[in-house]
């Protein structure tokens, strides 16, 4: 029996690498609305240090098209709604899957107990739609917490949302282990006393994850056996033992 009590995790880029799905979104919204802007990858890569699609936005407009911040700022809340629905039916018609692992350690923890909560930075119809069309609807209620969006007003790398979340769930941190893909996230992980098990993904690899507990290139199989709680546990005990997989 482990100490672990909690599993938070992370959405973009930990439970699936949806920021291509993302990044087409935005896409899409720009050019619906005659906006005559196109946010390739390497852009988008760079534009991730900006938590938070409408702050992303506001980010990107201030930077690259000052001149039209004026015109370009109230439509942002709109820009963004549309951009939500685009993003929700693109995963809605299955185009995306979980990370390797994920699906078993979400079930092993409803099944066994281990609360389970979210805390991200994207809306939270973006983690239904996502959660609905990979576990299926009735996994929305495996979830004690879903912390999405704008709650806090501070968005990663802010520890806020991590805050919220865990007084919610009525677990001390210590108890509780965040699932982390990038450095923002992890930052805000630790700033709320949590430990931290990073999986770098396709937009954040490389980026540095020194104060992380554990780092893995994912919670699919590791030396041939399934990731369970029991080794992540294990893996914390010994902390940086999964380091550099
Ligand atoms: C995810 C984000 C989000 C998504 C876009 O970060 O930064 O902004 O890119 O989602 P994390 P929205 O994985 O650390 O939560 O457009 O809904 O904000
Ligand atoms: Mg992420």
């Amino acid at each position: 029996m482990s100490d672990i009590e909690a599993l938070i995790f992370d959405v973009d880029g930990t439970l699936a690498e949806t920021e291509e799905i993302h990044r087409l979104a935005f896409n899409m919204a720009f050019a619906a609305a005659g906006l005559e802007w196109e946010w390739d990858r390497d852009l988008y890569r760079r534009l991730l240090s900006v938590t938070g699609g409408k702050e992303r936005m506001a980010h990107y407009v201030s930077r690259h098209d000052p001149e039209a911040v004026e015109h370009v700022t109230p439509l942002i809340p709109g820009l963004h709604r549309d951009k939500t629905v685009r993003y929700a039916e693109m995963i809605a018609s299955g185009e995306i899957a979980l990370r390797p692992g994920i699906s078993e350690l979400i079930r092993e923890a409803h099944e066994t107990g281990v609360k389970l909560a979210i805390a991200t930075t994207t809306s939270a119809q973006n983690v239904e739609a996502l959660i609905k069309a990979t576990l299926g609807a009735e996994a929305l209620g495996w979830f004690a917490v879903i912390g999405a969006g704008d709650v806090v007003p501070a968005k990663k790398p802010a520890p806020d949302i991590y805050l919220w979340v865990l007084e919610r769930l009525g677990v001390p941190a210590e108890k509780a282990v965040a699932f982390e893909d990038s450095r923002n996230g992890l930052l805000a992980a630790v700033g709320a006393g949590l430990r931290t098990v990073v999986t770098p993904g396709l937009y954040t690899g490389g980026a540095d994850f020194s104060e992380a507990d554990v780092v893995v290139d994912d919670l699919g199989d590791f030396d041939g056996r399934p990731v369970r709680i029991a080794l992540i546990a294990r893996w914390l005990e010994e902390r940086g033992v999964g380091e550099g997989e």
